[in-house]
C-alpha cells in the first residue's frame, strides 16, 4: 500500500508511525485509517518490532474523525466501510503501542489514543470529545474506554458537556502516564518504547494481554487468565535466558520463544 497519510520509521526494535495530515490537524479520513491499521498490523507481524510509537505534529495528535467523511457518508456507508472497526483493529495489536500527544486529541483522535497502551503528553496536549456538539456520539470506543479510565462522572462531563482536559488534568485522572517537557514528547515515547523492547517479547505480549483482560473480565476470571499466561511464559526459552542472565549478572538475549 502506498503511504500518503502516515510516515514510517524503524529504529532498532521500535516502529514509529507519524500521522501525516498536518494541514487538517490529522483528521482521520478513511484512507488514513486504512494506512494506519495496515502499518500497525505490519509492525505487529514483524517479530523484530517490539514496541510501536504513534505521534502527530506539534498542533495536533489528531483532531478527530474527518468531519467531511462523516458528513458525506450515510449510516449504512459508514457501517459497511468498517469505519469504526479501524479503532478495534488498532486495539487488537499484540505489540505495545505508545502514543505521543502534542496539541489536540479530540473525538476519534482521543479514541485512537485510548486504543493504544501508554499515552505520553506534551504540556499543551488537549483531550476532548466534542461529538455531541455535532449531534453525534462517540462511535469508536470512548463511551466504554473513557469511563473505565477516568470514571463515570468525568466521562459524562466530557461526553455530555464537552469538557476538555489539559495535560495536567489528563495525567491526574490516569488517562496519561506522564507529561514531558515541551519538545520532548516523541523522544520520551521512543525511550519508553526502548525500555519495553529490552524486555522479553513473549512476556511483553502476555503481560499486555493480561492487563487488557482486566477491562473485560471479572476479577476471579482475570486472575485465572493471568495464571494461565504466566504458566505459558514460564515454559519459554526467554524465561530461562532471563533467569540465567540474572544469575550471571549479564544482559539477557531474548528471542520471543
Ligand atoms: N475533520 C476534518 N477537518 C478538520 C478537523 C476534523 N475533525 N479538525 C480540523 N480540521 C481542519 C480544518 O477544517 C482546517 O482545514 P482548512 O484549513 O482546510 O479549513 C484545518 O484542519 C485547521 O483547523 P482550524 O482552522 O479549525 O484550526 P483551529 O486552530 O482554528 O482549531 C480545532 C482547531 C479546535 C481542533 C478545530 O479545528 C476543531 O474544532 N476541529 C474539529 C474537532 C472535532 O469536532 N472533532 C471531532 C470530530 S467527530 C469524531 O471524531 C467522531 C469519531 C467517531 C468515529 C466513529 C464513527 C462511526
Amino acid at each position: 500500500m502506498t503511504e500518503t497519510f502516515i510516515l514510517r520509521q524503524q529504529h532498532g526494535h521500535i516502529g514509529q508511525i507519524t500521522l501525516n495530515r498536518p494541514q487538517k490537524l490529522n483528521a482521520l479520513c478513511l484512507p488514513m485509517l486504512a494506512e494506519l491499521v495496515a502499518a500497525i498490523q505490519d509492525y505487529d507481524a514483524t517479530p523484530d518490532v517490539r514496541a510501536i510509537v504513534i505521534c502527530g505534529q506539534s498542533r495536533a495528535f489528531a483532531a478527530g474523525a474527518d468531519v467531511g467523511t462523516l458528513a458525506e457518508s450515510g449510516a449504512i456507508a459508514l457501517y459497511t466501510s468498517g469505519f469504526s472497526e479501524h479503532w478495534d483493529q488498532i486495539a487488537a495489536c499484540q505489540t505495545p503501542i505508545i502514543a505521543a500527544v502534542q496539541g489536540y486529541a479530540l473525538g476519534g483522535g482521543l479514541e485512537l489514543l485510548m486504543a493504544c497502551d501508554i499515552i505520553i503528553a506534551a504540556p499543551d496536549a488537549v483531550f476532548g470529545l466534542p461529538e455531541t456538539t455535532l449531534g453525534i456520539i462517540p462511535g469508536a470506543g470512548a463511551t466504554q474506554r473513557l469511563t473505565r479510565t477516568v470514571g463515570k462522572s468525568l466521562a459524562m462531563e466530557m461526553v455530555l458537556a464537552g469538557r476538555r482536559l489539559n495535560a495536567t488534568e489528563a495525567c491526574a485522572q490516569g488517562l496519561v502516564s506522564q507529561i514531558t517537557e515541551d519538545g520532548e514528547t516523541v523522544s520520551t515515547a521512543i525511550a519508553v518504547a526502548g525500555r519495553i523492547a529490552q524486555a522479553g517479547p513473549l512476556a511483553t505480549h502476555m503481560a499486555k494481554a493480561a492487563l487488557l483482560a482486566s477491562y473485560d473480565m471479572p476479577l476471579t476470571a482475570g486472575i485465572k487468565y493471568e495464571r494461565t499466561l504466566s504458566a505459558l511464559v514460564a515454559a519459554s526459552e526467554d524465561r530461562k535466558a532471563g533467569l540465567a542472565a540474572l544469575g550471571s549478572r549479564t544482559k539477557p538475549t531474548f528471542h520471543g520463544r
